[in-house]
């Protein structure tokens, strides 16, 4: 993780200038990273699919059906619209809900409340809402409740057992501000090992795509800040005279959760 493994750098250098301790061959540059693709787009659905494509080539094999086991190669995808009438539009759709229910090895969590699957645009929590935000793929999309972030863990699908995977990506609608969404992985051991923001979208549709790869299956974790702010009442995204840029989810694309090593 270079932010961590910088502090630590600084740390080094501080007690070298208090008590010398150290010499300055101490002042080696740290271990590179694992290596990673970086795979971003914005524009229209049809520039989204494209870049999608690529994605999941990236990630090598074929989409595994859900509640199918635990494969060795391929990937998950999670789109919301099949999601039940009885669990959409409410404020508590189940964390664990693409692991039990509909098993594909993600489980959810956020310092928030809740988490919201959408068919009416957020319409229902605020009508001003109502023409924001556009669906990659129709028509559900996806909001962490009370924070715009959420941790997604991995776990060998359909049980309790951590598991690691080659990518994630993510379809974002309406950031309209670079720097304000972003997605950052995690290893086994906590270590943040690459941080990805979302370019701000081109206006048609409003999508944007962020995704990594990495040679092998290592992220245990991913970190998603999805815009400034959650949606509520009186949400008013920077694009229509508020101050916070407001984002939402659709699609999750990810590599086949896989067996720590
Ligand atoms: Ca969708
Ligand atoms: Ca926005």
């Amino acid at each position: 993780m270079k932010p961590t493994t910088f502090s630590l750098f600084v740390t080094l250098a501080a007690l070298a200038a208090c008590n010398n301790l150290y010499s300055p061959s101490t002042n080696v540059p740290p271990p590179p990273g694992p290596n990673f693709t970086v795979i971003r787009a914005q524009g229209d659905s049809l520039a989204i699919a494209d870049t999608l494509n690529k994605f999941r080539a990236a990630l090598g094999g074929s989409l595994n059906a859900p509640n199918s086991p635990p494969a060795d190669s391929g990937r998950r995808e999670i789109n919301w619209d099949g999601v039940p009438a009885a669990l959409t539009n409410v404020d508590n759709f189940p964390a664990d809900f693409f692991n039990v229910n509909s098993k594909r090895g993600a489980i959810f969590s956020t310092s928030g409340t809740g988490f919201r699957v959408d068919s009416s645009g957020f319409s229902d929590i605020n009508a001003g809402l109502a023409d924001q935000f556009k669906a990659f793929s129709p028509k559900k999309l996806f909001m962490s409740v009370g924070s715009p972030v959420l941790t997604v863990d991995f776990r060998l699908v359909g049980t309790t057992t951590n598991g690691l995977v080659k990518g994630f990506g993510v379809v974002f609608s309406d950031v309209d501000r670079a720097n304000s969404t972003r997605v950052d992985y995690f290893d086994a051991n906590g270590v943040e090992i690459a941080s990805i923001a979302s370019p701000a979208h081109l206006g048609a549709q409003g999508f944007t795509f962020v995704g990594a790869v990495f040679d092998s299956a290592i992220v245990a974790r991913v970190v998603i800040t999805s815009g400034d702010a959650s949606l509520d009442a009186s949400s008013q995204d920077v694009s229509a005279g508020g101050t916070k840029d407001l984002v939402v989810m659709d699609d999750f694309v990810y590599g086949e959760p896989r067996p720590l090593r």
